[in-house]
């Protein structure tokens, strides 16, 4: 026995929710559009987790972040779906699926299914145990990457107060966490491989900028090496992590924020895979033409960098959304998707914005000693590629995401355009 939908999505985050909103702009009938997710609650801002639902005070909880008011549109809520004849199918995780049948079955042993698909289906956390160290079912280690993770974490910072954190791993899981940690009161090192925080991304003097303002917050920092093991009390509880270089730090509560792999397996062998997701074209469209990939887990054609690119951010999701609906309902009318990757963070008082691709030359500009307003461009074959902004205005950000778009010449020297600074994207 099974139910038929024109269209089924398969996860129920950012993307599924944006592109939920997409359907009904573009006029989806009732009982055509099914969103199936293994998580119990309609789709949310999972930005919210590691920043506003983790403060002690008036701290975010649904249903106040809902998508879509991350983009500062419509609030779907759960009555939203019914009103609009979503069919939502929560707290159910998909087993498997049959490309060539169009068919899905769920773990409660529905068979599901669509003329037209939608893998939002976005990523899980790397554990411990994959890099060989046992103890991540600990109540006090935390991984963070949906609502059950937050209210967990929420649940073990509330008693770990005044006590220690260890964070493991310095990208954007670690740089909020450990943020949202202080804010907490709760004193926290971190440790991470690399030589400076954030290292995908920021160079080392943007970085350091931030770890003397984490340090100046009493974050510790321990660079250079990783985990080996955790000790334990007789509940299990982790007490303290040895590190590679032999350190032994006393820990109270363990974040854990070493990147996420995307959940594709339900299409290995069926789908083609590249760069470690679903490969789609410009339409967001999979090597099967009823199947569609967006969000986390697709790699598409960043047209800018003429590169196939799986992205891990919250722009990328909401856009390909979009524009996969789009392709699905008005094909004839959808252009190529023409993405500029987009990321940002806030994190205590700052925040900050890049657009582009952080390869080539950097030039760093702008006011580093009172670490306000800074920034820095990333200079390719003689183009403007990427753009980092700390502490703008709006108009300001407008600003360089329009610039890095355009990817102009910079028929100046590099030293010059230091000087520039912003001047230079307002000049595009
Ligand atoms: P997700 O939002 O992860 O949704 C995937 C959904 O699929 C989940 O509901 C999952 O349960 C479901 N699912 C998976 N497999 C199955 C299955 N087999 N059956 C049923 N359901 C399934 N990005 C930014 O740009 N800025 C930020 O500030 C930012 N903050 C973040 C903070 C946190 C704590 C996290 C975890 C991520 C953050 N991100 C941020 C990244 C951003 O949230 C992701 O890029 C975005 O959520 C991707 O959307 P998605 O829909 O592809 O995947
Ligand atoms: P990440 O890729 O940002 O950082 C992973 C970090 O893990 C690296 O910086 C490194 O320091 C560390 N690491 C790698 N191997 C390690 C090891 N063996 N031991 C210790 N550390 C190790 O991933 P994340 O911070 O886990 O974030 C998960 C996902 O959530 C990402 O997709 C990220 O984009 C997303 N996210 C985004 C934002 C944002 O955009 N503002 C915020 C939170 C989360
Ligand atoms: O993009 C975001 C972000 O950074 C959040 O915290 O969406 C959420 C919402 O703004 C939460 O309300």
């Amino acid at each position: 026995m099974g139910r038929a939908f024109v269209y089924v999505i398969l996860g129920g985050g950012v993307a599924a929710g944006y592109a939920a909103l997409e359907f009904t702009r573009r006029g989806v009938s009732d009982g055509e559009l099914c969103i199936i997710s293994e998580e119990p609650v309609a789709p949310y801002e999972r930005p919210a987790l590691s920043k506003g639902f983790l403060l002690p005070e008036a701290p975010a909880r649904l249903p106040s972040f809902h998508t879509c008011v991350g983009a500062n549109d419509e609030k779907l809520t759960p009555k939203w779906y019914k009103d609009h004849g979503i069919e939502l199918v929560l707290g159910t995780r998909v087993k498997s699926v049959d490309v060539r049948r169009k068919t899905l079955l769920s773990s409660t042993g529905e068979t599901i299914s669509y003329k037209f698909l939608i893998i939002a289906t976005g990523a899980r956390p790397l554990k411990l145990e994959e890099f060989g160290v046992e103890g991540s079912d600990a109540e006090n280690v935390c991984y963070l990457r949906d609502l059950a993770d937050a209210n967990r974490l929420a649940t073990v910072i509330q008693s770990s107060s005044n006590g220690n954190a260890v964070v493991i791993g310095g990208g954007y899981i670690g740089m909020e966490c450990a943020a949202s940690l202080v804010i907490n009161k709760i004193n926290v090192t971190m440790v991470f491989p690399e030589a400076h925080c954030m290292a995908r991304l920021f160079t080392p003097k943007i970085a350091s900028l931030y770890e003397d303002y984490y340090r100046a917050k009493g974050v510790k920092f321990v660079k250079g090496t990783v985990l080996t093991s955790f000790e334990f009390d007789s509940n299990k509880k982790v007490t303290a992590v040895n590190l590679k270089d032999g350190s032994h730090l006393p820990a109270d509560l363990v974040v854990v924020g070493i990147g996420i792999r995307p959940n594709t397996s339900l299409f290995e062998g069926q789908l083609t895979i590249e760069k470690g997701g679903i490969k789609v074209n410009s339409r967001m469209q999979s090597s099967d033409s009823s199947v569609y990939a967006i969000g986390d887990v697709a790699t598409f054609p960043v047209k800018l960098f003429g590169e196939m690119r799986r992205l891990e951010h919250v722009d990328s999701a909401r856009k390909s959304a979009r524009h996969a609906v789009s392709a699905i309902m008005d094909p004839i009318k959808t252009g190529e998707f023409d993405y500029l990757p987009f990321f940002y963070s806030r994190v205590f008082a700052f925040s900050w914005q890049f657009y582009g691709d952080p390869t080539g030359d950097v030039v760093h500009f702008g006011e580093y000693e009172d670490g306000k307003s800074f920034g820095a461009y990333w200079v390719k074959k003689g183009h403007l590629v990427g753009s980092f902004l700390e502490g703008g205005t709006k108009e300001e950000y407008e600003t360089i995401s329009k610039a890095t778009q355009l990817k102009p010449a910079v028929t100046i020297d590099l030293e010059e355009l230091e000087r520039e600074g912003l001047g230079f994207a307002h000049t595009v």
